[in-house]
């Protein structure tokens, strides 16, 4: 029997080199060594505000990345949130053994309040965990594929699962995070002490999978290096805390680039170090320029080629698919709790 794994990504902007080299690209890897599920958690994206249209044209988008990635949905269900009900209905349970300061702590909170402005931070926001636990253990996840900024919401989810266990019997599977460590955490190409994210105030942030080879170009130019000129890669400790910006002794920006650059040409941070010896940043950023070129264009053609008819089958073929199980485990907590089923 293979182990599950579930992941997800939400539909709330572009997505960018951070969620395909720290999720998407590893999906691709295990899906054939796990029975995988894979999400498009429109639930979650809505927890800040988004424009209906866009938030429709943007669930569609991902679906079709994560095929063009190479996402097989003959391996693994792809579907998206919003088509499994259970997912709000456990969430709704969830919520009633979730602590409030247990949420006040988790820094995603505390860092996308803080953008939005507290007063208007959604409550919605604040329970984002307990809705992620849930999409983790409606499915008796074992495994959960993801970059280094989400594991504090897998450790909540493996306390609300345990905290559940104790208080009505055994129910839930304790799922363990996979994170791999290259790619784990690309930061932003403006300031290297934050991750990459699509709700960046700035687009210099990011590279998004759809941006044409002009603006590429201009973000690379554009993003920020450290001080001196020699491309040397410094590696630093991780660190789980997104809040607080990183001091760093090494080249951080640099060492993002160095890490992009290795991460979609397959030569490593060594060779790259090797081959600008004697050479200036603005050699080593055209040759960079020219890589994620290179890489994300056959991307964006095959992403081109998939018609919206195909994607919305694709997508309700996994929600059916996986239906049967979230409706198991939910009827199981249901009773568990004492409701009259
Ligand atoms: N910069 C990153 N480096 C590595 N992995 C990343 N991920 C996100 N950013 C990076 C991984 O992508 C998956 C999906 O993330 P998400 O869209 O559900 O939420 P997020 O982590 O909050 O991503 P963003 O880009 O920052 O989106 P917004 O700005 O909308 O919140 C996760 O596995 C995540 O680890």
């Amino acid at each position: 029997m293979k182990q599950r794994i579930f992941s997800g990504i939400q539909p709330s902007g572009n997505l960018h080199l951070g969620n395909y080299l720290g999720a998407i690209q590893n999906w691709v890897k295990l899906q054939d060594e796990f029975e995988s599920i894979f999400c498009v958690v429109d639930l979650h994206a809505i927890t800040v505000p988004q424009d209906p249209a866009e938030l429709r044209r943007k669930t569609i988008e991902i679906a079709k990345i994560y095929l063009a990635s190479g996402i097989d949905p003959k391996k693994s269900s792809i579907f998206v949130q919003s088509h499994v009900a259970e997912h709000s209905e456990l969430a709704w349970i969830l919520n009633t053994i979730a602590k409030m300061p247990e949420l006040e702590k988790m820094t995603q909170f505390k860092d996308k309040s803080q953008k939005e402005g507290k007063e208007s931070a959604s409550v919605g926001l604040f329970d984002y965990p307990v809705l992620m636990a849930a999409d983790i253990l409606l499915y008796n996840t074992e495994v959960v594929p993801v970059g280094e900024d989400q594991l504090q919401h897998i450790e909540i989810t493996r306390t609300l699962a345990n905290r559940f266990n104790k208080k009505f019997g055994d129910t839930f599977i304790i799922p363990e995070h996979f994170v791999k460590k290259e790619g784990m955490r690309i930061m932003g190409l403006d300031d290297a002490s934050k991750k990459m994210s699509k709700s960046a105030k700035s687009e210099y942030n990011y590279i998004a999978l759809t941006d044409s080879e002009e603006i590429i170009r201009k973000k690379i130019k554009k993003a920020v290096t450290d001080s001196g000129s020699e491309i040397v890669y410094r590696d630093d400790p991780p660190r789980v805390d997104d809040a607080s910006p990183r001091v760093e002794a090494g080249k951080p920006a640099l060492k993002n680039l160095i890490n992009i650059y290795s991460l979609l040409s397959n030569k490593s941070t060594g060779d790259i170090e090797k081959m600008y010896v004697g050479r200036g940043y603005g050699d080593f950023k055209n040759d960079l320029a020219d890589v994620v070129v290179n890489f994300l264009q056959p991307l964006q053609a095959k992403i081109e080629a998939i018609s919206d008819d195909e994607v919305l089958q694709i997508l309700k073929d996994g929600a059916d698919k996986v239906r049967p199980i979230a409706q198991q485990k939910l009827t199981e907590v249901k009773k568990r709790v004492g409701f009259v089923i």
